[in-house]
């Protein structure tokens, strides 16, 4: 009986709650309708699906409008800890889509479009992606974004308004061609611009000294002034009120023109400056992990970096705040070392505008700033040379100068004439100016981004800097948004782990765990196995459409989805390929016939040739092997062009297996490692970056871990040679696969193609042959896949693996990592 009461009361429920969602399916409707009339004077059946877009958008941004007017409200009154998180890059993919999931009303319009004859999906796809950085540092900074206003901590992104994004990818006849990304180009729906908070930025001229009321003045003339015009972009988060902003400031010159010019009849030249302070913010530099010292480079960082120390302090002020407590009002974060210029931009204003002394500005500068390094690589650290700071930033040079000055006395007194160790730490050394140095002396705190790349700063890359200050390096390990990576782009499996666990685990870290018991579930297995079918259904019409290639969706979907990069290894995983291919043809008796898809999805830096004849040869490879009879229905390989945020979502969630084979101590973290494990791909990788925790939660028998540690990578180098070419010498194996690339097996028309590649492996460049070690791990690499091909036969086995792998990526929410970095370094409320 009473059974009945409940199961009444529940159907009750359901009618009223089927009855609002009904109304309120209905209200969105008249709110789309409303505005193709007014803005386009459409209907919904003659309105074209941009229009549709735009009408979805501008209703999704009013219902956000009003709460961030509300959020900026109650922040402005409070005198919370705010966080400013500064970056050169932030990689945002679409906004419709997501800000749907946090408002929690993609079902709401999915079914108002339906009823209108047309598909969410579909109209989501018109939106332009915000590409506004390169690769794994652009993105972590979109996803913690997301976390931070999911987890309602007041906070602001802030960059660069780039009115080009990452170039986008073509490939032509196996070639990446890059071309433009105007993704402005038929106007932001979500960004409000903001003239009122518009501020100066002044570059060049000289620097008078002056002596008032006995003390010494510094006067800047004789500058060029370029205009920062702040356009602000909501973040919204999931199932909460705060909206915080993205702030990304645009380059603009202060006059339209120069009259004097225009006056002249001059016309040309009298736009001429105008072009040149617009250029500050015309393009994203495509460069990752590769640093060149170019000027406009510098400008840009200057540019961006000052502006947003303006607007800080300008609001601190009319709060009514002493700048002197600044560091209990405020936390700046240092994205790698690229914000760096704003250190002594603060000391700047603190001293020459606002009366500080040196002690007083260093101590301030010092509570606010905390830094995080991103990547091991040398050439990525960014050293200007002193002459170009000189002249671009005068003032600001001076005061890295006496930075430097001070720091040198302070090593000295702790290292003596340890001169080695202390021209290596210094801030100013052979006239250059190291912008890691820089931060580690004025940060108050220093991180990594995986245990693993901390335990490697600590030890090697900045070791005589934590014996100085231990008590600043912390490690934050990264971690990516549930919110996108899984409920935005894997629907159906958020359907079913909510179903089965219900929806805690959509905020924060811990409740995804919940779901280690389903993976014995057959139930469960069986639907989990249709979700994953799905998903590689629809990644295999995508790869028809845009590669015109056939993949069968039974197959193992293998993939290497990240930037282009030697020390990355996709050349390990094409020689893989080529070793598969060789094995079918040339004894198909033995060879194991399971059939396989290689999907790879890359993008290049535009001057990088390794990294381009790389993407040339996989592109070669895939011609032969999709082609050849004899292989075409076992293995397949794919190279989909145009790697971003957007074609990420429908990847990730199609992939059975997560090539992670960096050469091990290269990859600080990695966070696509984390996007595909969270849709249950399972791991083949090295011991590290964040492949080390993730192997650790999972354990070995759910991810298949392979090749030289990081020690013993590091003891390699240390000793001076890979061995590669006695390995060519003396295994047939490894020989046989390398000399296809010099014997026109993947290049017939041309056979000197590949011969670069040829020559690093095996001969070297600079005397060091294969700096990345693909032929030391190849034999580990693959004794590996052929396990993974074996595992994968016991379809059973390997999807209670990946189950597995679902339920223990809740340690990878990006929630988790800013709960992190807000314990350990900034101690906001
Ligand atoms: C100056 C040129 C340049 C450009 C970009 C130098 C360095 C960078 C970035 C720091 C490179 C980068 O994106 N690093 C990646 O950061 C991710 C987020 O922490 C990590 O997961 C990746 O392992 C790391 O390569």
């Amino acid at each position: 009986m009473k059974q009945e009461v409940k199961t009444d009361v529940k159907a009750d429920t359901k009618k009223v709650d089927a009855i609002a969602f009904e109304q309120q399916k209905q209200e969105i409707i008249k709110k789309i309708s409303g505005k193709l009339r007014r803005y386009f004077a459409k209907t919904i059946d003659n309105a074209t699906p941009t229009q549709i877009y735009r009408a979805c958008a501008t209703t999704v941004k009013d219902t956000i409008m009003e709460k961030w007017a509300r959020s900026k409200e109650e922040q402005e009154k409070k005198h919370n800890k705010e966080l400013y998180y500064l970056s050169f890059e932030f990689l945002m993919g679409r906004a419709l889509g997501n800000n749907l999931i946090n408002l929690m009303q993609s079902d709401l319009y999915r079914e108002a479009l339906k009823e209108c004859g047309l598909s969410l999906s579909e109209i989501e796809e018109i939106e332009n992606d915000a590409g506004l950085g390169n690769g794994g540092l652009g993105r972590l900074a979109a996803c913690f974004l997301d976390s931070l206003t999911t987890l309602e901590l007041p906070a602001f992104g802030c960059g660069i308004r780039y009115e080009y994004g990452l170039f986008k990818q073509k490939i032509v006849d196996g070639y990446q061609i890059e071309m433009p990304d105007p993704w402005l180009e038929d106007g932001n729906i979500w960004e409000v611009e903001r003239p009122e908070d518009k501020v100066e930025v002044h570059f060049n001229g000289r620097i008078e000294e002056t002596f008032e009321n006995g003390s010494l003045k510094f006067k800047h003339t004789d500058y060029n002034t370029v205009i920062a015009m702040p356009f602000d972009m909501p973040i919204s988060g999931y199932d909460t009120d705060v909206v915080n902003t993205l702030r990304l400031w645009k380059a603009c010159s202060p006059e339209a023109f120069n009259v004097r010019d225009f006056n002249r009849g001059d016309y040309v030249l009298a736009t001429k400056d105008k072009e040149l302070a617009e250029v500050i913010s015309k393009v994203l530099y495509p460069e990752d992990n590769h640093y060149e010292g170019k000027m406009l480079r510098l400008k840009q960082q200057y540019f961006f970096v000052s502006a947003t120390i303006q607007w800080i302090l300008a609001k601190q002020k009319r709060k009514g705040h002493d700048l002197f407590d600044l560091p209990n009002y405020v936390q700046i974060h240092i994205n790698d070392t690229h914000p760096t210029i704003a250190i002594p931009e603060l000391m700047r204003i603190l001293m020459d505008e606002e009366g500080f002394g040196w002690d007083e500005a260093w101590e301030v500068v010092n509570g606010t700033f905390a830094y995080t390094n991103h990547t091991i690589m040398a050439e990525a650290l960014e050293k200007w040379p002193v002459e170009m700071f000189k002249q671009l930033v005068p003032r600001v040079f001076q005061i890295i100068q006496e930075i430097d000055r001070r720091q040198r006395e302070n090593l000295q007194s702790k290292f003596g004439n340890d001169w080695g160790k202390i021209e290596y730490m210094a801030v100013i050394s052979n006239n250059f100016v190291s912008m890691a140095n820089l931060c580690l002396t004025a940060c108050h705190s220093v991180n990594g981004v995986a245990a693993l790349h901390t335990e490697i700063l600590k030890k090697e890359t900045f070791r005589d800097y934590y014996s100085l200050t231990p008590e600043k390096f912390k490690n934050v390990t990264n971690g990516v948004t549930q919110r996108r990576w899984l409920c935005k782009a894997n629907p159906e499996l958020t359907k079913l782990i909510t179903e089965s666990i219900g929806d805690k685990w959509i905020v924060g870290s811990d409740t995804l765990d919940k779901l280690m018991p389903f993976a014995k579930d057959s139930a469960f297995v069986e639907k989990f196995a249709k979700i994953k079918k799905n998903n590689k259904i629809a990644l295999a019409k995508y790869i028809k459409e845009h590669n015109g290639i056939m993949v069968d969706p039974e197959s193992i979907f293998d993939v290497q989805v990240k930037r282009l990069h030697e020390y990355k290894r996709q050349l390990l995983k094409t020689f893989h390929i080529i070793y598969r291919y060789k094995s079918i043809i040339e004894d198909p008796q033995n060879a194991d016939m399971t059939p396989e898809t290689f999907i790879f999805g890359a993008k290049a830096a535009p001057g990088y040739h390794m990294a381009k004849l790389i993407i040339k040869l996989i592109n070669n490879v895939a011609d032969v092997v999709n082609n050849d009879p004899r292989t075409k229905d076992i293995l397949k390989v794919v190279f989909i062009e145009n790697y971003s945020v957007s074609v990420a979502e429908k990847i990730v969630v199609a992939a059975n297996v997560s090539e992670q084979i960096s050469t091990a101590s290269k990859e600080a973290s990695g966070t696509g490692n984390m996007k595909l494990m969270l849709n249950g791909a399972l791991t083949v990788g090295t011991m590290d970056g964040a492949n080390v925790e993730i192997a650790e939660l999972v354990g070995p028998d759910n991810i298949f871990i392979f090749g030289l540690t990081s020690n013993e990578v590091l003891d390699i180098y240390s000793k001076g040679s890979s061995g590669s070419s006695e390995l060519y010498a003396q295994d047939m194996q490894i020989k046989k696969i390398v000399d296809t690339l010099i014997d026109g097996t993947f290049s017939k028309d041309k056979n000197n193609l590949f011969f670069d590649i040829y020559q690093s492996l095996i001969i070297g460049n600079n005397g060091f042959s294969d700096p990345y070690l693909v032929l030391r791990d190849f034999e580990s690499y693959i004794d590996i896949s052929g396990d993974i091909l074996l595992e994968y036969k016991n379809q059973n086995k390997w999807n209670e693996k990946a189950i597995i792998n679902v339920a223990k990526a809740g340690f990878f929410s990006s929630d988790r990592s800013i709960s992190d970095y807000n314990e350990r370094i900034w101690k906001l409320r």
